[in-house]
């Protein structure tokens, strides 16, 4: 889920404590450490270096997809061995507890940091905030996120088969929010079960120029995939609150090959580049060289395919899709780093139009603030709202489908004073321009003490 650049001045926002539980999970930050230089998506950097480097390392990384390709494998081939009635169904609807009983859940793609800036200097109050967090990627912590990752791979390969065209987009909104629901072992019916583990934001499906943040919404139009279409799928899986975000594009038409190509190259780049200690200007930089090399013909008209301006990556902190650091995939004007214990989802967007994506109408997702009183509500609807919202969903992204999915019924009255009293954000869909096609592909990646994780990695993408 792409987090988007602010239209107005209030980027970077603070955190504090209104939901304590997560506040004291993801400790506030020094300022130094968080936010884009303002200003900076219209300046230009002057350094283009490593361009070549880019397109080689870029060949050399596939290489990796192997490594990791083995090791699964491996592992599927000893779980046959003890367990041999165990199989995931298609549908998928086994719980993962029940495939992986005594093993543990196989590990994302492993990378070996490059070399680390030995003469970055951290102030003491950040280095104490990285122990704790390092601390905290301890065996539990891996678990929940390669569980989470598992559940992620497998529900897309299921996905993958059934994104034909002619499938209405509500009906593969469903299967894969039932099957990340069923994989999990949380249905969410009880109350606080979809805090355990489930999806971890709305299932983006966006079609053609519509980029990010469409969802089908109860009742709304239902969109039939067409042959000529660009489908973004767009999911998340938390467990206990660790999220993956994870997207990738299909096709039926080749004419698209060179969009889709570009961008997972571009994709594969920024997390190549992604690293402790990395700066981030310069990642941004190396995705946009990469994407821009490439380009689409269609209908006898040759387009560049352009890194689109306004959306990013994003780190992710827990039960908080985006953090407070935003990986652009245009050249930008910061001297932000990557910090050790950091989680990201590294995503980029490539574009036929104009690479600028502007709010289209409609409601993608709501999202709790957590620093915003209650005390001025009114109504008693709004209340009984905030409570389900607080005891449900925390500050995970939910959908009207995800609400409705666990009872609740008659939610508008009560989710416009929510709204107007900014306790609760919305998401609106971010559309390019008409006629023109924009892909996405996207991993989430840990960075590990000793080693980068791409956790999502998998055969497919
Ligand atoms: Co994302």
């Amino acid at each position: 889920m792409g987090s988007k650049t602010p239209d107005g001045h209030h980027r970077g926002h603070k955190e504090s404590s209104a939901c304590a539980a997560v506040a004291s999970i993801n400790p506030p930050k020094p300022a130094a450490a968080s936010g884009l230089l303002p200003g900076t998506l219209e300046g230009q950097d002057e350094d283009g270096d490593d361009d070549d480097d880019t397109i080689r390392a870029e060949l050399k990384f596939e290489g990796h997809q192997t490594i990791s390709k083995k090791k699964r494998k491996k592992s599927s081939k000893s779980k046959k061995k003890k367990a041999p009635s165990l199989q995931q169904t298609s549908p998928p609807r086994v719980a993962l507890d029940n495939l992986f009983q005594h093993q543990p859940y196989p590990e994302g793609e492993i990378v070996e940091h490059v070399i680390k800036n030995e003469n970055l200097q951290r102030t003491t109050a950040e280095e104490d905030r990285h122990l704790s967090i390092v601390n905290n990627m301890d065996d539990e912590y891996l678990n929940d996120y390669r569980k989470a990752a598992e559940v992620h791979r497998q529900v897309r390969q299921y996905a993958q088969t059934i994104a034909k065209p002619g499938i209405s987009l509500s009906h593969l909104a469903q299967e894969i929010e039932d099957g990340v629901r069923a994989l999990t072992g949380h249905h969410g019916f009880e109350t606080g079960d979809s805090l355990k583990a489930g999806p971890g934001f709305p299932t983006g499906l966006c079609v053609n120029n519509v980029a990010a943040h469409w969802t089908p919404n109860p009742g709304g139009k239902d969109v039939i995939l067409q042959h000529d279409d660009v489908l973004k799928v767009d999911f998340g899986v938390h467990v206990n609150g660790r999220i993956v975000d994870s997207a990738f594009t299909v096709a039926f038409n080749p004419v698209y090959d060179n969009l889709l190509t570009a961008v997972k190259a571009a994709t594969n780049t920024g997390l190549r580049a992604t690293g402790i200690d990395a700066r981030i200007d310069h990642i941004s930089a190396d995705i946009q060289e990469v994407m821009e090399s490439y380009e689409v013909e269609l209908h006898g008209k040759t387009f560049p395919v352009k890194a689109v301006q306004n959306i990013t990556g994003h780190n992710i902190l827990r039960y908080k899709i985006h953090g407070d650091k935003q990986v652009p995939f245009v050249k930008t004007k910061t001297a932000q780093r990557m910090e050790e214990g950091d989680v990201f989802a590294i995503e980029t967007f490539g574009s036929t139009g104009k690479a600028y994506l502007r709010d289209d109408v409609g409601v993608y997702g709501y999202g709790r603030k957590e620093n915003v009183s209650s005390a001025g509500l009114r109504y008693a609807s709004a209340k009984s709202l905030l409570r389900t919202i607080d005891e449900n969903f925390g500050t995970l992204v939910f959908s009207r489908r995800y609400l409705e999915h666990i009872g609740v019924r008659n939610y508008h009255l009560g989710m416009r004073e929510l709204i107007a009293n900014g306790i609760v954000e919305t998401y609106a869909p971010l559309v390019d321009i008409s006629g023109s096609y924009v892909a996405q592909y996207e991993h989430t990646v840990l960075l590990r003490p000793n080693c980068k994780e791409v956790i999502s990695r998998g055969d497919d993408y």
